[in-house]
């Protein structure tokens, strides 16, 4: 069976949120029109407490978009985003999702940051997502979502690694672009590790 993962379609990864995906709002009918196709749809939601490592506020002198060391892993400094309880951290509210649709948080702990819906970025703590899709007996997802150059990346080449037949289509993601050629390099990635670009 194939799943819908949709990473990410919250209010601070859209025009007027804190960490703005431009044009990451245009994602938001295609998704909705694709949902129907899959026999499984599951969501990632990316859920900060205030005084998480990754933002620049919580790191003395640094600035947005540099990087920092975190725990000896490059981590690039964020605006404060996705804060836990806050109206960016909510899904962006023409997003269709259902009430029994199941949501895979990421990115709690203060001081690791989490890109992929599958693990964190340190790679020993799971989300349930992996297992959740073996007991459903998934065996090719698409993924969908924002940013493309960051967590939409980050869990299709994990998906890949699990072994998941995995498909991104350019219509359903957009991408951060913090060097303008991040987008580009992102799907040269993918492509390498056999996600197919749609
Ligand atoms: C994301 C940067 C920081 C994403 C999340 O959802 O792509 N990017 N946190
Ligand atoms: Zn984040």
């Amino acid at each position: 069976m194939r799943a819908l993962i949709v990473v990410d379609v919250q209010n601070d990864f859209c025009p007027g949120g804190a960490l703005a995906v431009p044009r990451g709002d245009e994602v938001v009918p295609y998704i909705n029109g694709l949902r129907d196709q899959f026999g499984l749809v599951v969501f990632t939601q990316d859920w900060h407490p205030r005084d998480h490592a990754s933002f620049a506020s919580n790191n003395p002198g640094a600035k947005v978009g540099e990087v920092r060391k975190l725990n000896g892993s490059d981590q690039v400094m964020w605006p404060d985003h996705c804060v836990q309880q806050t109206r960016g951290a909510e899904f962006h509210p023409a997003l269709a999702i259902r009430p029994d649709d199941p949501v895979f948080r990421k990115g709690a702990m203060r001081d690791v940051d989490s890109y992929s819906g599958f693990l964190d970025n340190d790679r020993t703590h799971e989300t349930g997502l992996r297992a959740y899709l073996q007991r459903q007996g998934v065996d090719a997802v698409t993924v969908v979502g924002l940013a493309q150059d960051y967590c939409v990346k980050y869990t299709a080449l994990d998906a890949r690694r699990f072994g998941l037949e995995v498909t991104v289509p350019r219509a359903g993601t957009r991408a951060v672009n913090l060097r303008p050629d991040d987008e580009a390099r992102a799907y040269r990635e993918l492509e390498a590790a056999g996600v197919r670009i749609a």
